[in-house]
């Protein structure tokens, strides 16, 4: 099978190497990627290797709060994620971008609360309890782990973005999470829209892999 993902994107390769024992090879001359041989080429982007089934460390099954990021994902590049706490197991791992599936647990017996975000901004932390029935399902999610190089952050965070449209925010919920795989290192970018360009092909190649039966699998470890 052979996707069309033929973007054109324009990457400045600052590759992250701490960690990052996959050194990826970089592939400038194709413009199309093959998922079929176990590997996604995409002009310009290190390529993904695509396993036959999670390959150790992966599965990573955690349970964990949402904190408060920088309050980018949603308003500046329209793709929001769930910052999380780095606990051992994602400090562990190479910085990057990873895949798998996730699932929202709202806390019903906790009242609205505020907590000031790092840019000073007052945030609403509903706990999870706005969201209704099939928000609460099992999603596909991106992860990136790591120092996001085009905004230069001066701490490593961690934070999944879930593939699902969410009608209202869920700060001070609990995410569990499975992660499964390994994507790419984190790059930086000329511009704002090549980073959201290349967002939006991580979770294409996502729900890609997840939708074979030796990864969607996993999502039964989610199940109540
Ligand atoms: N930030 C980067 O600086 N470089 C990246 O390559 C990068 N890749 C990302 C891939 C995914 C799937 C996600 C969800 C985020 C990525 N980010 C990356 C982080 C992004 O900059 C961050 O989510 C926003 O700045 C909000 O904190
Ligand atoms: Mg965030």
């Amino acid at each position: 099978m052979i996707a069309n993902f033929d973007d054109e994107i324009n990457v400045k390769y600052e590759e992250i190497t701490d960690k990052n024992p996959l050194n990826p090879t970089l592939n400038p001359t194709l413009n199309q990627a093959s998922i079929d041989k176990g590997h996604i080429k995409i002009r310009n982007r290190p390529e993904t290797i695509i396993h036959d089934k999670p390959q150790p460390p992966f599965p990573i099954h955690e349970k964990s709060s949402i904190i408060s990021g920088f309050g980018r994902g949603s308003s500046e590049l329209g793709i929001p994620t769930a910052n999380i706490p780095i606990q051992d197991e994602l400090n562990n791992l190479q910085t990057g971008i990873f895949y798998g599936w996730s699932k929202i647990h709202p806390n019903p017996n906790l009242k609205d609360s505020t907590e000031k975000r790092i840019d000073g901004n007052e945030i609403i932390f509903n706990h999870g309890n706005k969201l209704i029935a099939k928000e609460l399902c099992i999603f596909p999610m991106v992860m990136s782990i790591g120092w996001n190089p085009f905004y230069d952050n001066k701490q490593k965070a961690a934070e999944i973005h879930i593939i699902n449209k969410f009608n209202d925010n869920f700060y001070g919920a609990k995410i569990e999470y499975i992660v499964l795989g390994y994507i790419r290192p984190e790059l930086n970018y000329t511009t704002k829209e090549a980073l959201i360009k290349d967002i939006n092909l991580d979770i294409k190649i996502a729900k890609e892999i997840l939708s074979k039966p030796e990864y969607e699998k996993y999502k039964d470890e989610l199940k109540d």
